[in-house]
């Protein structure tokens, strides 16, 4: 076992011994799977929207995460609330910039959180981080484009630097970075590009592992590769059966996730360097 293996390991066992508290401010797509999702890797999520409690809410919590999924400028009010709270008390915040790039509130919404509130981790697909920095991608309503030729591992790293955060960019394979070290991981199934919410889920479970590990760059390793293997494991069962399947397998596969759940499902290595 590698040591990044053992560090990533002993990190899965934490949140499920600890039930780290999410507080999510999400889109109405995907609260429930996200709630399922989290229940299912052991921790415990809280959806909370109300400016009359977010505060207070995200005080508690031991991960705040901002998904502008389906927006409207009181939630992202309500947002800078949240955002500023958690950064008072010290809970780190992540960002799922849904559909940056689709429209230009979008866009503007995900810069005006980033510049009012510290924002630790961002995870999106490319062409959401592309257009958080002012680089253009395709992008059809949340769904990435296709972008050929480009590299993902090069964005994250001028976006993590353009930012000031760490940034996760996942597609088929996924990095993470924070500007001068990364990690790429390898996992996951294409079956979660037929699952609406598959990377929203995926930010509040990088939000539950952030609770525990200050260095948000083995925290968004560890929740990346257990769960790619998560799913890699949930494919394997219901391949031929679609992704209503698929979805229900993944929850249970991410209930079953132990410390040896990696071997031959997903793997991590280091970055070239930037
Ligand atoms: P998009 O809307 O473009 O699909 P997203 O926000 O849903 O973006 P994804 O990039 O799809 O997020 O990432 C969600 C999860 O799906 C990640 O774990 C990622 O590794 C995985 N994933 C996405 N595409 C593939 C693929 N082709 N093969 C394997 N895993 C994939
Ligand atoms: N429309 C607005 S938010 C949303 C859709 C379909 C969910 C996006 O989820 P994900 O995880 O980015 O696929
Ligand atoms: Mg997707
Ligand atoms: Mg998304």
């Amino acid at each position: 076992m590698h040591s990044w293996e053992k560090e990533v390991s002993a990190l899965l066992t934490k949140v499920q011994q600890t039930s780290p508290l999410v507080h999510n401010m999400t889109n109405v797509v995907v609260t429930n799977f996200t709630a399922n999702g989290l229940y299912a890797l052991g921790a415990s999520p809280v959806m909370a929207y109300a400016t009359e409690e977010v505060a207070d809410m995200a005080a508690i919590a031991g991960a705040l995460v901002l998904n502008i999924g389906t927006l409207n400028r009181e939630l992202v009010d309500a947002m800078i609330i949240a955002g500023q709270s958690a950064n008072a008390h010290g809970v780190p915040v992540l960002l799922d910039p849904v559909g940056a790039g689709a429209t230009r509130f979008r866009t503007e919404s995900a810069l005006r959180i980033l510049s009012e509130v510290k924002v630790s981790l961002v995870r999106g697909n490319a062409a959401e981080v592309a257009h958080l920095v002012g680089e253009s991608r395709e992008i059809k309503g949340v769904d990435a484009g296709k972008s050929e030729g480009s590299d993902d591992a090069e964005l994250a790293v001028r976006a993590a630097r353009g930012l000031g955060t760490i940034v996760a960019i996942t597609g088929e394979e996924d990095v993470i970075t924070d500007g001068t070290n990364g990690r790429i991981i390898s996992g996951g199934d294409a079956l979660l590009t037929k699952v609406t919410g598959a990377g929203c889920l995926l930010t509040s479970v990088l939000g539950a592992f952030a609770a525990l590990e200050a260095n948000l760059l083995i925290a968004g390793s560890a929740g990346l590769a257990f769960y790619g293997a998560a799913a890699s494991r949930a494919a394997e069962r219901t391949a031929d059966l679609g992704p209503g399947s698929f979805q229900i397998a993944f929850l249970d596969e991410l209930a079953k996730l132990h410390p040896g759940s990696l071997e031959g499902y997903a793997a991590i290595r280091e970055a070239e360097a930037a």
